[in-house]
């Protein structure tokens, strides 16, 4: 049985509409119609998955007591990673990635200590832009010294950035020739994919786990491109006086009565300060935050208040929005 080099799918010839589809087989070649689509013309389809079978995968991978990786994005960091955490062995690498998307005037040992604010007890805590190369050598030098057996498990959330950061050890630490598909869109790898990256260790790539409430699911394709920041992120800030709005794009709003809020969220975004109109589509979240605390709008980004209040926050329906500690 012979998988796609890309998403791990078991490739298969018969049925067109369902994964791991090739037109026929050819010698040495390995990349499903959806892959090839995805890496030589960009092209994108949105693939549905179940979680429960992702969970099983966690499962088994615990049981085998191999090192995991677990990759989080510190754009979307929540106390939802439990859910996966829950599921992970105790030899465990935490690696925060996306690095570069977050201000450079932030610490890296802030960031890092907020491991500590999910609840997440792992080995080591890595901060990783696998755009940018940083953290590679560190990771690699702790997955040497932590790795119990030749497989070392990759897992996170859809999204988090996974196997891009796998193709950039692929690039660094081996002279393969391979290319794991990646895309803006979840779910794009399917099944395991295993790397053999040094004589030592293989890395294995796993499908992803869909994160609930997370705006991405919602949004057109266009939106989604504007939704994911590409590059550093520079916080605004805003004074909201009574009967004023914050309007982010036709995706959200923050009514505030009183606050300086600091927003983080894609440059590409238009986000406008009005006088507050009555009408809008969007649903009504009511949120109490106070002055410790960020304000996640999941998938989308989050803001910082400068106190104490009940404000109310406008976004699609099924967004999840809701509070969590100050990250920066
Ligand atoms: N800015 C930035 N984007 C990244 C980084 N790593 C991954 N991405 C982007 O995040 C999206 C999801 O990446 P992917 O590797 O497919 O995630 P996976 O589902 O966890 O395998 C893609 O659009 C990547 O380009 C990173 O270090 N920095
Ligand atoms: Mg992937």
């Amino acid at each position: 049985m012979n998988k796609c080099e890309g998403c791990g799918a078991i490739l298969q010839s018969t049925n067109p509409i369902k994964e791991g589809y090739i037109k026929e087989f050819v010698k040495n070649q390995y990349l499903c119609e959806r892959c090839f689509r995805i890496q030589h013309y960009n092209e994108y389809k949105r693939v549905t998955k179940e979680n429960s079978e992702f969970f099983q995968n966690l499962e088994q991978i615990k049981q085998t007591k191999a090192l995991t990786i677990l990759v989080v994005d510190l754009f979307h960091m929540n106390q939802n990673i439990q859910e996966i955490v829950k599921h992970c062995s105790k030899n465990l690498i935490l690696v925060f990635t996306k690095r570069d998307l977050l201000p450079l005037s932030v610490s890296d040992e802030k960031l890092k200590s907020y491991s500590s604010v999910l609840g997440i007890s792992a080995k080591e805590t890595v901060l990783i832009s696998a755009v940018k190369n940083k953290g590679l050598d560190e990771l690699y030098q702790l997955i040497q010294t932590h790795k119990t057996s030749e497989h070392v498990y990759v897992i996170g959330y859809t999204n988090a950035g996974k196997s891009t950061l796998i193709n950039h050890m692929i690039q660094h630490y081996s002279d393969f020739k391979r290319t794991i598909t990646t895309s803006m869109l979840s779910s794009t790898t399917l099944g395991m994919i295993e790397i053999p990256l040094s004589s030592d260790f293989t890395l294995v790539d796993t499908p992803g786990i869909l994160e609930e409430g997370n705006i991405c699911e919602f949004v057109t394709l266009a939106d989604l491109k504007r939704i994911l920041p590409k590059k550093e992120i520079k916080p605004i800030t805003y004074q909201v006086k009574q009967k004023q709005s914050i309007v982010i794009d036709h995706l959200a709003r923050i009514d505030s009565e009183n606050n300086n809020l600091t927003l983080y969220f894609s440059n590409q975004l238009k986000i406008e300060h009005f006088f507050r109109k009555k009408e809008t589509n969007l649903k009504p979240y009511l949120i109490h935050v106070k002055e410790n605390e960020d304000i996640v709008i999941l998938g989308l980004g989050f803001i910082q208040v400068s106190k104490e209040e009940t404000l109310t926050i406008y976004t699609l329906p099924n967004v999840s929005v809701y509070t969590r500690k100050r990250l920066i």
